[in-house]
């Protein structure tokens, strides 16, 4: 085998590898990203709506409707109201069609899917008191898809 032959099968096996790291390490990381801690501090029930977010708080049986006005492009109504230094679990739905639940400031993104629910959890810093995070449906849904937007606000 000459020395050219050599380098060539050196570089195919070193990719590879590298390749083979790669995937392994985010195999891992993929499982760590959808796991729901052990311990939740508070769960919101939200459901995606034509052209509006609902939260509901099973913890106090309340829900808060952020409506879309497409007269004048305005929402009204409420937020995702959450603790600073928390875990908050979400269950997303929606009623009508795919919506997708996106806080981009907290790395939040998930599907709402016509019946079925997703779970996921995140944490609230606890440096993000008085902060306001930007949610923004990024499933286009239809005619008001651009304005169904809300908020997460820490409290
Ligand atoms: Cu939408």
């Amino acid at each position: 085998m000459d020395s050219t032959r050599k380098l060539e099968y050196a570089w195919t096996l070193a990719v590879v590898a590298l390749l083979a790291a790669v995937m392994f390490y985010s195999t891992i990381l993929l499982y760590h990203v959808d796991a729901i801690p052990s311990h939740i501090d508070e769960y919101v029930e939200v459901t995606g709506h034509q052209w509006y977010w609902e939260f509901c708080y099973p913890a106090n049986g309340t829900c808060a409707n952020v409506t879309y006005n497409p007269s004048n492009g305005t929402t009204t109504g409420g937020a995702l109201w959450v603790h600073p230094g928390t875990t908050v679990q979400i269950n997303v739905t929606s009623l009508d069609v795919i919506h997708s639940f996106n806080v981009p400031g907290l790395g939040v993104r998930i599907d709402a899917i016509p019946g079925r629910t997703n779970n996921f959890a995140f944490n609230v810093p606890n440096a993000a008191a008085g902060t306001t995070y930007l949610i923004q449906c990024t499933e286009f849904c239809g005619t008001y898809h651009g304005i169904m937007r809300a908020f997460v606000v820490v409290t």
